[in-house]
C-alpha cells in the first residue's frame, strides 16, 4: 500500500488538526448522521485518553466518534479522490456523512476508502470516523472485557503499555488520476559494485510503464520500461548503517506520449542474509546496538510527533545506537522514512503482544488457562494475526531500513499449540517476504530446553531480565544464570542470538553505594554484567536494551507512574546509564 505523496499528477490535503469529538455514550446513536453536539475538540493525530480531564474519557472502553468537515478541492474533478486514515487504533469505521465508506480492524496499519462520487469537487463533506479500542481474544494485540459490579467496562490487557487508542496518526484526502500505480515492490542486491533494482509496478489501466532511478544528486542512473525489471546501477552506493544513501525510484504511466500518473520511492540498495551465526548487512556482520521503543510521549500517548521523532532520533545519534525494535506495533510510516534517510537499522514488529497467558495470575494465584485453545487464542486470532502481517508486509517491504520481522512478542512459545499457531505465520511472512529474516522475542519460561518453535526462525531473539525479575539486586547469580542460558540457545539453535530486551527500572535521582534495585547506579550495574555475558558468547549479533524512554502503562504493582526501564526518561532526559551505553556503544560502532 502506497503512502500518499503529493506529485506532479497527485495531490494531497492534509486533515489533521482539531476534530469534534464524543465517546459512545456521550453521543447517542448513529453519530455520523449529525453535529457531535457536544462541543469537546480532540488533537489529530493524538491518543484521545490523555487530552481530557476526565477519566471516563480515559478509561472509556468501546465507539469515541471523531468528526470533521472536509472541503474537497474544487480542482479534483475527474480524479480519483481517497480517503485514507493512517491508524485507528484498533478499530475504525469511516463516514462520508451518512454513509459508511471504510471499515477496518488493527490499530497500526493505514486503511483507505475511494469515495469518488461519494464527494463533490469544490464542496464540503462531514466525515465523522468511529474508533473502538477493545481487544478481545481474537485481536492483536488481545485482551479481555471484563464487567464490575456497577456494570462498568473495564479492559484487560497482557502487556503493561497503556492501551492508549485513537486517531494516533494522519488522516488525508488525496487524488490520484483514475488511471494510476497502485503499489511498488523493489528488492534490490549487488555483485562486484553493481546494484541491482528489481521492480514490480502495480497499475490500474492499460498505460505503458516508464520507470527511472535517480542519485542523491538528481541524475538519473537508471532507466527501463514495462511493469516488472531489473535496474543495473553501476558502481552503486550502498545503503549502510550510519551512512544511509537513497536513490528516488520513479515510476510513470504512459499512455499516447502522455504522463498519465507519476510516484517516487526512496530506495536504498543493500542486502540482508542471516550466514551461520552471523546477522549480515552488506555481507558484512552486523552487530545491532540500541533499543525496543515504545510511541509513547507525555499528553499525545502514542501520537505521532515530528518534534519527539527528530529529537529521538538525535538521541539514538548521541548515545551511538544503530538500530531499534518497534516494540510493540507497526510504527507511523515517517518513522521508518526517517530511519531510512539517516540510516538506523529496524526490527519491524507486528503488534502480536501478549499471546501468553501462563504469565497472568500473579498474587491472586489463579491458575493459568491454556495460552492456545478455542476458548482462548484460536484459529480466529490466527487469522487475524495473518492479516496484521500481510498488512505490515504491504506498508514496509520496501524500507531499506528494515533488516528482520519480528512477528510476535514473547508469545508462550513454550505451551502446547504454540507450533501449530506459529509454523503458518513465520512461512506467511518467508512466503510474503524471501528477503528478510524473521524472529520472535522469546520470554522468560521459554528457554533451549523446552521452546517450541525457535527453530521456525531465522535469528534467536531473546528477552531476558537476570538481575531484574530474577535474582533482583543479586548482580553475581544473573551472570551466572544469565550466562549458562546464552551458551544452551547457542548449542542448541546454531543461529545468531540477539537480546530483544534487558533492562532494570530506574528512579531517576536515586543513588546508593550498594547494589540496589532501582538506583541509577544499579542500572548502570545491571547493563555492565549482561554486556560482560553477550561479550562471552560467539554467536551474539545484538543487544536492545528496554526501553529507551520511560513509557506510561495501566496501573501495577511493578509500575511507579509508568514503566522506569527507560535509559531516558519520559520527557527524554538521560539517566546515568546513558552516559555508559554511550561509551560502550561508540566504542562498538556496528560490529562486535
Ligand atoms: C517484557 C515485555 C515488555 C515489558 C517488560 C517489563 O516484553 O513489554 O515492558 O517485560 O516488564 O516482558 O518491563
Amino acid at each position: 500500500m502506497l503512502k500518499p505523496r503529493a506529485t506532479p499528477t497527485r495531490d494531497l490535503c492534509n486533515l489533521d488538526g482539531l476534530w469534534g469529538f464524543a465517546t459512545d455514550d456521550q453521543a447517542g446513536p448513529d453519530p455520523w448522521r449529525s453535529r457531535l453536539g457536544l462541543g469537546l475538540e480532540v488533537a489529530v493525530p493524538a491518543s484521545y485518553n490523555d487530552l481530557f480531564a476526565d477519566p471516563a474519557i480515559r478509561d472509556h472502553v468501546g465507539w469515541v466518534w471523531y468528526q470533521r468537515t472536509v472541503q474537497v478541492p474544487r480542482g479534483w474533478d475527474g480524479q480519483r479522490i481517497v480517503l485514507r486514515v493512517d491508524a485507528a487504533t484498533h478499530a475504525g469505521r469511516v463516514y462520508v456523512d451518512d454513509r459508511l465508506v471504510a471499515e477496518h480492524v488493527g490499530g497500526y496499519t493505514p486503511f483507505e476508502a475511494d469515495v469518488t462520487g461519494l464527494v463533490t469537487p469544490g464542496t464540503a463533506f462531514r466525515l465523522t470516523i468511529g474508533v473502538n479500542n477493545e481487544l478481545t481474544n481474537v485481536t492483536i494485540p488481545p485482551g479481555t472485557i471484563t464487567v464490575g459490579h456497577d456494570g462498568r467496562r473495564r479492559q484487560r490487557y497482557h502487556h503493561d503499555f497503556f492501551n492508549y487508542a485513537g486517531l494516533a496518526r494522519s488522516v488525508w484526502l488525496y487524488s490520484t488520476p483514475v488511471r494510476h500505480v497502485t503499489d511498488i515492490t523493489v528488492v534490490t542486491d549487488t555483485a562486484d559494485g553493481v546494484g541491482f533494482v528489481d521492480y514490480a509496478v502495480d497499475h490500474e489501466g492499460t498505460a505503458d510503464v516508464v520507470v527511472r532511478l535517480r542519485d542523491a544528486e538528481g541524475d538519473v542512473v537508471a532507466s527501463g520500461t514495462g511493469a516488472t525489471g531489473r535496474l543495473s546501477v553501476p558502481d552503486a552506493r550502498l545503503w549502510q548503517p550510519g551512512a544511509a544513501y537513497l536513490y528516488e525510484f520513479e515510476a510513470e504511466l504512459v499512455e499516447q506520449g502522455e504522463v498519465v500518473d507519476t510516484y517516487p520511492l526512496a530506495v536504498g540498495i543493500r542486502t540482508v542474509e542471516v550466514r551461520g551465526t552471523q546477522f549480515l548487512i552488506n555481507g558484512e556482520p552486523f552487530y545491532f546496538t540500541g533499543f525496543g521503543k515504545h510511541e509513547d510521549s507525555p499528553v499525545r500517548g502514542k501520537g505521532h510527533d515530528d518534534a519527539y521523532l527528530v529529537h529521538d532520533f538525535q538521541l539514538l545519534e548521541w548515545i551511538g545506537a544503530n538500530s531499534f525494535r518497534t516494540s510493540h506495533y507497526p510504527y507511523a510510516e515517517e518513522v521508518l522514512e526517517f530511519a531510512d534517510r539517516h540510516g538506523i537499522v529496524v526490527i519491524d514488529e507486528t503488534a502480536a503482544v501478549g499471546l501468553n497467558l501462563s504469565v497472568t495470575g500473579g498474587l491472586l494465584g489463579a491458575k493459568p488457562k491454556p495460552t492456545f485453545s478455542p476458548e482462548t487464542f484460536n484459529d480466529e486470532t490466527q487469522a487475524a494475526h495473518a492479516q496484521h502481517i500481510r498488512e505490515l508486509v504491504a506498508r514496509d517491504k520496501n524500507h531499506p531500513s528494515v533488516v528482520m520481522w519480528c512477528i510476535a512478542n514473547e508469545p508462550a512459545s513454550h505451551e502446547e499449540g504454540a507450533r501449530k499457531y506459529f509454523e503458518p505465520l513465520v512461512h506467511l511472512t518467508h512466503t510474503l517476504d524471501p528477503t528478510r529474516p524473521v524472529t520472535s522475542t522469546a520470554f522468560l519460561f521459554a528457554s533451549y530446553d523446552n521452546d517450541l518453535i525457535a527453530d521456525l526462525f531465522d535469528v534467536v531473539s531473546l528477552n531476558r531480565y537476570y538481575g531484574w525479575y530474577i535474582d533482583n539486586g543479586d548482580l553475581a547469580s544473573a551472570e551466572h544464570k544469565l550466562e549458562a542460558e546464552l551458551r544452551g540457545w547457542a548449542e542448541t539453535h546454531g543461529k545468531p542470538i540477539i537480546m530483544g530486551e534487558y533492562g532494570a527500572d530506574t528512579m531517576p535521582g536515586l543513588h546508593s553505594l550498594w547494589d540496589v534495585p532501582w538506583t541509577e547506579e544499579y542500572q548502570v550495574a545491571y547493563l555492565e554484567m549482561n554486556h560482560r555475558v553477550f561479550d562471552r558468547i560467539e554467536a551474539f549479533v545484538g543487544e536492545h536494551v528496554w526501553n529507551f524512554a520511560d513509557f506510561g502503562t495501566g496501573p501495577g504493582i511493578h509500575r511507579v507512574d509508568g514503566n522506569k526501564k527507560g535509559i531516558f526518561t519520559r520527557d527524554r532526559r538521560p539517566k546515568a546509564a546513558a552516559h555508559a551505553l554511550r561509551a560502550r556503544w561508540t566504542r562498538l560502532g556496528n560490529h562486535k
